[in-house]
C-alpha cells in the first residue's frame, strides 16, 4: 500500500525529522507544532492509516509503540513528573495525518479532559 503521508516519508527516511528514538520497526520524533514542552510522535514504520485499520497481527507492533513511549518519557525526564500518551482516530477526533501515531506530551500540568 502506498503511503504518501509526511509520516510515511519520515518512516522510510525520505524526509528529515528531529528523531529522538528509533529502531527497525518504529520512529519517534518531535512534533513541529508542540502542544507541551515535550511533544513527541511515535510511528510504526509500517503504513497503517488509523487505529481502525490495525489487525491482530499488529498487536505486537502496537505494543512496541507504548514501550517506545515509555522510553521516550525516560529520555525526556518525564517518568516521574507524568506524561500523556494519546492516539487520535479519524478526523472527528482531530487526526490530521493518516499514518497511525502516538502523541507523548509532558513537561507541564496537563488538563483533563482534553478539548
Ligand atoms: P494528529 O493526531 O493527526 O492531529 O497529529 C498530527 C501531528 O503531527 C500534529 O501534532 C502536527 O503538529 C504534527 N506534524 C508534524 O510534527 N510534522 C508534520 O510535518 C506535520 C504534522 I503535516
Amino acid at each position: 500500500m502506498s503511503d504518501d503521508t509526511i509520516f510515511g516519508k519520515i518512516a522510510r527516511g525520505e524526509m528529515d525529522a528531529d528523531i529522538v528514538y528509533e529502531n527497525e520497526r518504529i520512529v519517534a520524533f518531535r512534533d513541529i507544532n508542540p502542544q507541551a514542552p515535550t511533544h513527541v510522535l511515535i510511528i510504526p514504520r509500517k503504513s497503517i492509516p488509523t487505529l481502525n485499520d490495525i489487525e491482530p497481527d499488529d498487536a505486537s507492533l502496537m505494543g512496541e509503540l507504548f514501550l517506545a513511549a515509555k522510553e521516550v518519557a525516560r529520555l525526556e525526564g518525564l517518568s516521574e513528573s507524568g506524561y500523556r500518551v494519546v492516539m487520535n482516530c479519524g478526523e472527528g477526533a482531530g487526526q490530521s495525518v493518516f499514518h497511525v501515531h502516538l502523541h507523548v506530551m509532558g513537561g507541564r500540568k496537563l488538563k483533563w479532559p482534553p478539548g
